[in-house]
């Protein structure tokens, strides 16, 4: 197992769910942490929990990651100590609806589109050319069993899913022959503010989508994302396929009610 004291993570969307997971297990470990989101005030009291826990050091990014020339700017401008990003996970995502595709709102394609795709690719873009001057780096991109099987009204943000997992798959290729490191990892039913975000706030239409199930936790994910990045440096977990007990794929789970 390598050891993640004073490497620096840089973690989008990590002012909720799996991201804000992923921060508290990395700071544990003494990672020198980047947390970035749209809502700073979140990333504020996430970094003063975990200094008072953890003698960690944080650097915070308000960060849209749809807005390219702000992802430029912010990862060009990095203070030098905080420049040679050792772990990149491409995290920030979300879902709009769950539209048939013939009556689906175009903003929520657009903005699912924007955040996990091209997002995923202006961080991967603008942060990995240091990665394979310096000769190391791990990059780990938030997949989802989305990417694997697609459900009904699923269709944009499965193909957005489905885009994660071709382009995890064509950077492993595109980075063969340096130590560069990526993983794709793929959760099934997570319980975190998704479902909020999905439904548009509509928090009784979210709560139903775990009920009677015990979905994975954040902190589960965050679990599986920390031991592929301590894995020792030869080895590459590609993809990992992760889902609670109750689920057995995208539409088939199991519900004690
Ligand atoms: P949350 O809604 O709890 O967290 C999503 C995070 O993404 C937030 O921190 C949010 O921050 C950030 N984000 C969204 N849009 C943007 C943006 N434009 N720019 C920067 N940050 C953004 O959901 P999860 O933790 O569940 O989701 C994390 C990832 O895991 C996503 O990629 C999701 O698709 C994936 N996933 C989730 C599953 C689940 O069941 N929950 C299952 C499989 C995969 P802010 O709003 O502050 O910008
Ligand atoms: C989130 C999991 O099945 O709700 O990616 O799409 S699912």
């Amino acid at each position: 197992m390598i050891s993640l004291k004073n490497q620096i993570i840089l973690i989008t969307g990590a002012s909720s769910g799996i991201g804000n997971a992923c921060a508290k297990i990395f700071a544990r470990e003494g990672a020198k942490l980047i947390l970035a989101a749209r809502r700073l005030e979140r990333l504020q009291q996430l970094a003063n929990t975990l200094s008072k826990e953890f003698s960690v050091e944080i650097h915070l990014l308000q960060l849209d990651v749809r807005d390219r020339i702000a992802v430029e700017f912010a990862i060009s401008n990095l203070p030098s100590a905080w420049s040679k990003i050792d772990i990149l996970i491409n995290n920030a995502g979300l879902s709009r609806g769950l539209d048939k595709l013939h009556e689906g709102d175009f903003q929520n394609w657009e903005e699912m589109i924007d955040t996990n795709i091209k997002g995923l690719l202006y961080l991967t873009r603008y942060v990995v050319p240091g990665m394979v001057s310096r000769g190391r780096g791990h990059i780990v991109n938030l997949g989802s069993i989305a990417g694997h099987q697609t459900y009904p009204g699923g269709n944009v943000y499965c193909a957005t899913k489905a885009a994660v997992k071709a382009i995890s798959e064509g950077l492993k290729q595109d980075l063969l022959g340096t130590p560069i490191r990526v993983t794709s990892v793929d959760p099934g039913m997570v319980e975190t503010e998704f479902s909020d975000v999905r439904f548009h706030g509509d928090s009784e239409r979210a709560d139903k989508v775990y009920q009677g199930v015990t979905p994975l936790t954040p902190d589960d994910v965050a679990d599986v994302i920390f031991f592929c990045v301590t894995r020792s440096p030869h080895v590459n977990i590609n993809e990992v396929i992760l889902m609670p007990v109750d689920q057995a794929s995208a539409t088939l789970v199991n519900r004690r009610t």
